[in-house]
């Protein structure tokens, strides 16, 4: 038995020295691996479409130029995809359009039809969703063959508050069953707006959320999220990544269903304690989508104001806001 004995410390040794050198390999190949290449090659491709990484600084200014989120969802700026390459996946996908037009708003409706018929998912299986109080008095658009016009009554309520805040409660109920067997994504906008470019299956995604356009250079401490704790749309000071706008997000049905179901939830929470949120749905969104993060983000290129002054890296105005004088739309 001695002999055995003696041989186990040398083994150990063998194994050690082992351990050692194959720690040794790797870590020779992993400095071996040119990461300035690797950072060169990403700067090209991103070249080619005309955009490049920008340094992601401390206080996060400029963050809504990149092309990806810092969780690695992309930023949809024109450019980054490739139009054929999407629209063969998507030859059998079926998108709703979800829009409200109560009241005087019910003058956006027409142009906002007309131009979807234009630029929103030309070639694929629409489906538009229209809320308004009297479906008879709505004018409709021509519809191409191959899409869909759904006109439903909704109530149109006294404060102008409660109208934009009634579209999450629309969007639980038919998110919940109805829309589940017609359509796969949906895309809800705001109806003062006008299709002005190409807005495509580029756009979809399980949960789609678009940067304000009169924040996407702003620094995360000038985001007007809710910052007071008693609203259930609380986000706390420091936290958030962008500010979203509540005129243009979308997704999976059961994503909106979640989204909706949840900013519903908080808003009826705020009004049984008397407030309301600082921009009410908008704020409730925002903080939705702090929790839960979208997993494709859209650039202001989907929502456009003209106006803004900052043009200088909007290309494509694909979604523009129509100018309204307040006195005309409002109660
Ligand atoms: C009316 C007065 C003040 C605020 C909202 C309304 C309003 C909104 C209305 O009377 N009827 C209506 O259908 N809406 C819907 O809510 C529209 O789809 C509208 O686009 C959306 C959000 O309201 P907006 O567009 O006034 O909000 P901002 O932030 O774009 O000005
Ligand atoms: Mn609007």
């Amino acid at each position: 038995m001695a002999p055995y004995k003696n041989m186990l410390l040398p083994r150990s040794y063998v194994i050690g020295a082992l351990v050692v050198f194959i720690l040794f390999i790797v870590g020779f190949c992993i400095q071996n691996i040119d990461w300035s290449q690797k950072v060169v090659e990403k700067s090209i491709e991103l070249e080619n479409c005309e955009r490049k990484l920008l340094p992601y600084t401390a206080n996060k200014r400029k963050m809504g130029l990149n092309v990806l989120t810092p969780w690695l969802a992309p930023i949809i700026w024109d450019g980054i995809y490739d139009m054929n390459i999407l629209d063969n996946k998507h030859n059998s996908t079926r998108i709703g359009l979800f829009v409200f037009a109560v009241k005087k708003y019910i003058r956006f409706l027409l142009p906002f039809l007309e131009s979807a018929e234009r630029y929103f998912m030309v070639g694929h299986k629409v489906t538009y969703y229209v809320f308004t109080e009297n479906v008879n008095n709505v004018v409709k658009p021509k519809v191409v063959d191959g899409r869909i016009l759904q006109l439903h009554n909704v109530v149109a309520d006294q404060r102008w508050q409660d109208v934009s805040m009634r579209r999450m409660d629309t969007l639980t109920i038919f998110t919940k069953e109805y829309m589940r067997n017609e359509i796969d994504y949906l895309v809800c906008a705001d109806v003062d707006m006008v299709f002005n470019d190409h807005v495509g299956v580029e756009i979809l995604g399980d949960l789609v959320a678009t940067l304000h356009p009169a924040f996407f250079l702003s620094e995360l401490k000038s985001f007007t999220y809710e910052h007071r704790r008693i609203s259930a749309a609380y986000i706390p000071k420091g936290q958030g990544d962008f500010y979203y706008a509540g005129a243009l997000y979308g997704g999976k049905v059961e994503e909106i269903y979640k989204l909706s179901k949840e900013c519903q939830k908080g808003i009826m929470e705020d009004k049984k304690k008397g407030i309301e949120a600082v921009w009410q749905e908008e704020s409730h969104l925002n903080r939705y989508l702090v929790y839960n993060k979208p997993t494709k983000v859209l650039s202001p290129e989907y929502l456009w104001a003209n106006g803004l002054g900052i043009e200088e890296f909007i290309k494509r105005k694909r979604f523009l806001a129509v100018p309204k004088k307040n006195e005309e739309v409002r109660n």
